[in-house]
């Protein structure tokens, strides 16, 4: 029987990397229970204690292999403006040729693991497939986490269904060109890496890195880069986006999909637990949405992802019981800290450290010690169908539809808690000029304020002017009652000595709360020149110890300093080449008009 494109592709890089064997992947328990105990063998994974975490396991990756890159990430489309002023652009056949360089050999002495997968629920009219190449066992099970592996995915793909060929090595091979074999260390990497993405043939190609969004390809590389050039071609949208249903005390149920940068709220706000007396929140997704238009006519949502990689420090019972209950077991935790009793730890579980760890390089910490014992971006990898919140509808082929979109970023000061848009041209305007303080989910200056439209910045794969033509176009090709209503919201705005002004977690269920009343019609707004503002009284308030004073500080606009804003998002724009879309141009001049007349 001739090959199918799949067995000659895995052929091809077979022949260029060199593995010792190829193994295809099924997913199955009994793949997790091989991968898990070679990984515990050869010392890359650490067996937590099984009577309190059990099938659970600890991996300390290399000390500069901890975040996503997004300087060595790569958008190689034929044409440099398809790529835009936000991405890093090579030419596509320079990159393959250097690629293909790096490539060669790189899986010498290694198993070559060949995973199939689904991003969506399989013959879900919005999934899309993969096929992850991978020298890396530690990816292979978190793949099996956080996306659906499985043989169904190669039959469908023996059978025409289309599919997108991500290739990745650690870049460490353990036969040199002499033929000589050496030992393998606990986190094989590479310093030289390269997350490389062809939009034109829908290739990825990820080299030296074995952590998070650069090594799981379905994730950030496929559900977003790629996934995003794919939405724009076929009129959908590919977004960095929690998805949650929630309903109210009297039964009325919506669903909201919000987009934060990194490490600034989406899990959280993905499992909310509601401070607020009779409302329920459900979670559908922690991280990406795909979102196109159904046959009601309406947006619908999906979560492509089948588990969570979700941010440890600040998880905690207080802060998110929801995901404290999601990793009780089969999880995979990397750079935490590992207690005395084979059990983790991490900034912020507990009020009082314990009084002794040993910290995620490896070392003995004791609370003496000035730095965290727990990276700042380390994580948990854990299937979703473990959290208490899963909403019935999160695996639904058809997703949800969506009543309201949110907007969000860490903004210490200017940006008040929650604002509605006018309408989806402003909305649109408001997901584009977001800017938010720099996290450590990737490398860089912690706490710098950047721009970070849609929370896409690291991830939109093509022109992110482009990008906003799209999202008018989506949107204003649903009829007026069917859009979602927008809105922009900031849990981290401070006081003058720093600290937090709302207490956020479970109490941001208050701005659940109007924003739904807002969708239902039941509060009015106050005009202000960067949106519609919540009514003192019809904001609930009630539990909190919230005074009239810090109440105008949560949603005070300053016209100077969104005067500033507005000049800022002036000079931003011309980053583009003139490539803004007119309403965004006019959107900026209404903005400036409205606060000139204050
Ligand atoms: P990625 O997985 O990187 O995309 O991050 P994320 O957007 O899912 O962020 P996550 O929910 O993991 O939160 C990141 C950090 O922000 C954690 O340390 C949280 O404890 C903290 N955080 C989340 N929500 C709130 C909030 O409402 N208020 C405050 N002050 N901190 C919050
Ligand atoms: C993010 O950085 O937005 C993440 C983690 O969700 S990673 O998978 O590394 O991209
Ligand atoms: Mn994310």
């Amino acid at each position: 029987m001739p090959k199918n494109r799949l067995e000659k592709w895995v052929a091809t890089i077979a022949k260029l990397t060199k593995p010792d064997n190829i193994v295809w992947c099924d997913g199955s328990a009994k793949e997790w229970d091989e991968l898990t105990q070679l990984l515990v063998a050869n010392g890359t994974f650490i067996k937590l204690n099984e009577d309190l975490r059990p099938n659970s396991y600890l991996a300390r990756t290399h000390r500069g292999d901890v975040a996503r890159v997004e300087d060595r990430t790569f958008i190689c489309s034929e044409h440099q403006a398809d790529a835009g002023p936000t991405n890093n652009w090579r030419e596509p056949n320079k990159m393959k040729v250097l690629l293909r360089g790096l490539f060669a050999g790189a899986m010498r002495g290694r198993t070559m693991y060949v995973v199939p997968f689904s991003m969506g629920p399989i013959d879900s009219p919005l999934a899309r497939y993969g096929v992850e190449i991978s020298d890396s066992p530690y990816v292979v099970l978190n793949m099996h986490l956080m996306t659906r592996v499985s043989p169904l995915v190669t039959e469908k793909i023996a059978a025409g269904a289309d599919w997108v060929p991500a290739i990745h090595s650690v870049g460490a091979p353990l036969v040199d060109f002499h033929g000589d074999r050496k030992a393998d260390t606990t986190w094989p990497c590479n310093a030289e890496k390269y997350i490389c993405h062809f939009p034109e043939t829908k290739e990825i190609w990820s080299f030296g890195s074995g952590y998070g969004g650069n090594a799981l390809l379905g994730k950030k590389c496929m559900s977003l880069r790629i996934g995003s050039t794919m939405a724009r071609d076929e009129g959908w949208l590919a977004e960095h986006m929690l998805i949650i249903g929630a309903t109210s005390p009297e039964g009325k149920k919506h669903h909201f999909a919000a987009a934060f940068p990194s490490a600034c709220g989406k899990t959280n706000l993905a499992m909310l637990q509601p401070t607020i007396p009779g409302w329920k929140v459900e979670t559908i997704g922690d991280d990406i949405a795909w979102i196109a238009p159904g046959a009601d006519g309406r947006l619908r949502a999906i979560n492509p992802e089948a588990g969570f990689f979700g941010v440890a420090p600040g998880t905690s019972m207080k802060t998110n019981a929801n995901a404290m209950e999601t990793i009780k077991s089969n999880t995979i935790f990397t750079n935490v800290a590992l207690t005395d009793d084979g059990d983790v730890w991490w900034e912020g579980l507990t009020d009082t450290p314990p009084d002794h760890l040993i910290d995620w390089v490896g070392d003995d910490w004791t609370p003496d010690n000035s730095f965290p014992a727990a990276h700042p971006n380390s994580r948990f990898t854990v299937s979703a169908a473990q959290c208490p919140t899963i909403s019935s509808e999160w695996d639904d082929p058809q997703g949800v539809a969506l009543d309201a979109i949110l907007f969000g970023g860490r903004r210490a000061t200017n940006v008040p808690l929650v604002v509605q848009s006018r309408d989806w041209q402003h909305g649109v305007f408001m997901g584009a000029t977001i800017s938010s303080e720099q996290t450590a989910a990737a490398e860089g200056p912690v706490g710098q304020l950047r721009r970070d439209p849609f929370a896409m910045l690291p991830f939109c794969g093509y022109n992110m002017a482009d990008y906003w033509q799209h999202w008018l176009d989506v949107g204003l090709g649903i009829e007026e009652s069917k859009r979602p209503k927008v809105f922009q919201v900031n849990w981290f705005r401070k006081d003058s000595e720093g600290k937090f002004l709302w207490p956020g977690f479970g109490e941001n269920s208050r701005v659940i709360e109007w924003i739904a009343n807002r969708i239902e019609g039941l509060v009015d707004a106050v005009d202000s020149p960067i949106g519609k503002l919540p009514i003192k009284k019809e904001f609930n308030l009630a539990g909190l110890k919230i005074s009239e004073k810090q109440f105008n500080q949560i949603f005070e606009v300053n016209p100077e300093s969104w005067a500033v804003e507005a000049e800022m998002t002036h000079k931003y724009f011309k980053n583009f080449d003139g490539n803004i879309p007119t309403e965004l141009h006019d959107q900026l001049w209404e903005l400036t008009n409205r606060l000139a007349k204050i």
